[in-house]
């Protein structure tokens, strides 16, 4: 019944844009107005995706307990299934690809036009779901990913403006088969956990895509990833950015080296969070005024 509902609505794909077509202003209306995702094209070389795989099929083999935290994989835990997915967190401290995917400048770009020209980022992490391993609980993204609790967010939060951005770099081809990501296209406009009176299983389509593919979508959209029921692994980077001043998921920067954070680029350290202060012990920071439109130059 549920295949059959599916097969016979029109799909909704993600409209399709490469470094050479890309329109931030068109980006930003799709992922707030819109379907709530897109899908950039041609970011990055076959090298640089293989290199990237690599790390994430080593460092994934070599947690063979799914020792990792993750998360909206309740019922695999209880099935006994949640070695079969995997997660490989702080992938910058694992290989430069990682920096050179995080910091790309088309991302930036369009980035910058969604969150801000400030934003940073809160977590990169790979999503490995191994040949048989399950899907997710559909969910919002982190800052709201809690939101099934609304309560404990400011009153009358919508979704009209973005507290969120994921970006989902695919390593191994996205098919319905190997467990694209699902989600529900335009949910994001009203902010919501979704529940089971939402149908979210009847009512999915696929980010699906090839290998090199960027897929980004605001996260307040309905949206899990699905099982995968074929015999190949199927990987993706996971990328979240945030506007400056939400506290990000990840540590990123305690995780890291200090020989990393000596040699990080600008934009890297502006993804770290490392240009933006607060919170700042006031009480011992240089004195003088420090906002406002006539201010210090050099902090
Ligand atoms: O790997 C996927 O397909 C999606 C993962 C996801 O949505 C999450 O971990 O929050
Ligand atoms: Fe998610």
């Amino acid at each position: 019944m549920h295949a059959h509902a599916q097969s016979s609505r029109p799909k909704t794909v993600p409209r399709i844009f490469t470094p050479e077509t890309i329109d931030t202003d068109l980006i930003v209306g799709e992922l707030l107005d819109g379907v709530g995702a897109v899908t950039i094209r041609g970011l990055f070389t076959a090298d640089e995706i293989a290199q990237a795989r690599q790390i994430i099929m080593e460092e994934s083999n070599s947690d063979a307990q799914a020792a990792k935290v993750t998360h909206f994989q309740g019922a695999a835990e209880r099935e006994g299934k949640i070695n079969l997915q995997r997660r490989v967190w702080n992938l910058l401290a694992k290989g430069d690809v990682f920096s050179r995917m995080a910091a790309h400048p088309v991302l930036m770009q369009t980035m910058r036009a969604f969150l801000g020209t400030e934003f940073i980022m809160g977590s990169i992490a790979a999503n490995r779901i191994l040949p048989g391993g399950p899907g997710q609980e559909p969910h919002i993204d982190y800052p709201y990913w809690d939101y099934h609790c609304p309560q404990t967010h400011p009153s009358r939060l919508n979704s009209s403006f973005p507290l969120n951005a994921q970006a989902t770099i695919v390593l191994d081809p996205f098919t319905e088969e190997t467990g694209a990501t699902a989600y529900v296209p335009g949910s994001q406009r009203s902010l919501r956990y979704p529940d089971e009176s939402d149908r979210f299983f009847d009512r999915c389509e696929r980010m699906l895509g090839e290998p090199g593919d960027t897929v980004i979508f605001f996260g307040a959209l309905w949206h899990c990833a699905m099982p995968n029921r074929s015999t190949v692994d199927r990987s993706a980077v996971l990328i979240q950015y945030l506007p400056k001043w939400v506290k990000p998921m990840e540590n990123i920067p305690a995780a890291l080296p200090e020989s990393f954070l000596d040699t990080a680029s600008p934009d890297i350290r502006q993804l770290l969070g490392l240009n933006y202060p607060y919170p700042e012990i006031l009480d011992a920071a240089r004195g003088g005024n420090a906002e406002g439109r006539t201010m210090m130059k050099a902090r």
